[in-house]
């Protein structure tokens, strides 16, 4: 099957470099740290509050080996996870690399053997799997899955971080692939799951699953999207699954020249894919058609009153990937993209498959809208997110030390849609932040009532704080959390809190 591309060219492995390469994604604060172990009794400056019970799990790309892959991005390094352990005042560490094929056959050969970013016809031996487990951490069934969207997911023991083994649902994993970004349904506590790509590289074929609180694959649809783009996250309402596509296309004959997986295709449309959530065939699709566009990060969405779906997602007409452009090789200058958050209005029964561009929500340079997980899938008013303050920035300094292809955002900002209330945190001149989470104050407490916790990189000192912000006064974070090293930035995260009764997410039950 796949053909060796390095291997059959030189005749034996690639040569690999025994350091990092000084590239941007590997220097500085971007510099693999590659720490495995824990660390008790985490130094707090103010008081992490006394209600907070449970553990904060995110995962962050981190090369275990320099590849012999030049330019080699952000996105394909391993993925290791990190827990911060909360209780009665307290925070512990902990942190693990995923035990993925790649990681495990590299590690015994020490040195890397994977190629390029889902290109498996540049590796250096034939993988099973090449999931390097690196974008989200989810709490599943008294297990943690490791994902990355071009395979299934790796499950993971919650308290020692030790890896199971690849996770198929006792064979009832229909697709060769699983969304980085599953849905969890406080209602019905079901999780909601795709795969695209879903019989294989550049194979247009979607996949949409639904797997009930007991773990029995509940809805299988298959269906095909117009182009082989990248469905990175998706949306779920009472009765649709929602799926945005992002104009970075997949061809395999460029993979098999040693080329990139993806690449940016200028003037089509930003597909929007929706597909009625129970009983569905797959011909029950329709794929309409937004303004060409970067589908980026969902906030949320839901049904109206009249039965449209209100999509809110970041979004901006530039290619944030900017590390695989188009076909002239052209990209944007990553200090020259906004996305802003967006509202689409999707009328499912429309035979129109047209959408005019989105409403503008909030216009500033933001992405990793969160909300209060307890409403998913209905009307919410607060949107949590990462966004950019330049006039707070020591942006020169700042600009020296982070690179690295890592979006930069100094603060977070709390907006009600309703309301139109915007408030903000600052993390300082010299930080930047990660993705924040959202943990309810309790099960009782009001959308939106409760804290926020968010990493911050700290170019100052060159390591790694954990803020917690209480909503009550969002400007001025309760606690700062100071880790004595330095997390690369990171993807994706989420917070089990100690109350969660029946092995489901941390998603307490609906409001
Ligand atoms: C994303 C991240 C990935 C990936 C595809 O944040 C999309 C988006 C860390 O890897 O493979
Ligand atoms: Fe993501």
């Amino acid at each position: 099957m796949a053909g060796h591309f390095l291997k059959s060219q030189q005749g034996q492995l690639p040569p690999v470099p025994k350091a990092f390469r000084g590239e941007p994604q590997f220097s500085q604060f971007m510099a693999p740290v590659r720490f495995e172990g824990e660390i008790t009794n985490l130094e707090i400056i103010g008081d992490v509050p006394k209600e907070l019970s449970g553990t904060f799990y995110r995962v962050m790309p981190e090369p275990h080996f320099p590849s012999f892959i030049e330019n080699d991005p952000w996105f394909n390094g391993d993925g290791v996870v990190s827990a911060f352990r909360v209780k009665d005042g307290y925070v512990d560490f902990r942190q693990k690399y995923v035990r993925t094929e790649k990681y495990l056959r590299e590690a015994e050969a020490r040195r890397a053997l994977l190629g390029k970013y889902r290109n498996r016809y540049t590796d250096a031996v034939e993988f099973q799997v090449r999931s390097t487990a690196n974008t989200n951490i989810v709490y599943w069934n008294g297990k943690l899955l490791a994902l990355k969207e071009d395979s299934p997911p790796y499950a993971m023991d919650p308290e020692t971080l030790e890896t199971i083994g690849l996770w198929d649902f006792d064979g009832q994993l229909p697709s060769v692939t699983f969304t980085a970004h599953p849905k969890f349904d406080p209602v019905t506590r079901e999780m909601v799951c795709f795969g695209y790509e879903a019989k294989g590289d550049g194979t247009p074929d979607v996949c949409y699953y639904s797997i009930d609180k007991n773990g029995k694959f509940i809805e299988t649809v298959w269906t095909v999207c117009p182009v082989v783009g990248m469905i990175h996250d998706f949306a779920v309402t009472e009765n649709y699954v929602v799926f945005p596509v992002i104009p970075l296309l997949c061809d395999v004959e460029r993979m098999k020249k040693g080329g990139e997986h993806w690449q940016w295709e200028n003037g089509i449309p930003m597909y929007i894919g929706v597909l009625p959530r129970r009983g569905a065939k797959g011909s029950d699709v329709k794929w309409f058609r937004a303004p060409h566009g970067f589908a980026g990060h969902v906030a949320n969405a839901f049904e109206t009153p009249s039965g449209e779906i209100d999509l809110q997602l970041a979004n901006t007409p530039q290619n944030i990937f900017f590390w695989w452009p188009d076909k002239d090789g052209v990209s944007p200058r990553p200090d020259e993209i906004e996305v802003n958050l967006l509202r689409y209005v999707i009328d499912p029964k429309s035979d129109n498959l047209d959408l005019p561009l989105g409403e503008t929500l909030v216009k500033e340079d933001l992405e990793f809208p969160r909300i209060d997980d307890r409403v998913c899938m209905s009307k919410h008013n607060i949107v949590f997110f990462d966004t950019m303050d330049r006039s707070k920035c020591d942006f020169p300094f700042v600009m020296s030390r982070a690179g690295g292809g890592h979006p930069l955002y100094n603060s977070l900002g709390r907006f009600n849609t309703t309301t139109k209330e915007y408030t903000k945190w600052h993390a300082g001149s010299r930080k930047m932040v990660q993705e924040c989470i959202f943990i309810p104050r309790n099960e009782k407490a009001p959308e939106g009532d409760g804290f926020v916790m968010v990493l911050v990189n700290n170019y100052e000192t060159m390591s790694s704080e954990l803020a917690i912000i209480d909503t009550k006064n969002f400007e001025k974070e309760v606690a700062l959390v100071k880790l004595p090293m330095r997390l690369r930035h990171g993807l994706h995260g989420n917070w089990v809190d100690d109350s969660d009764v029946d092995g489901h997410p941390g998603v307490l039950p609906k409001l």
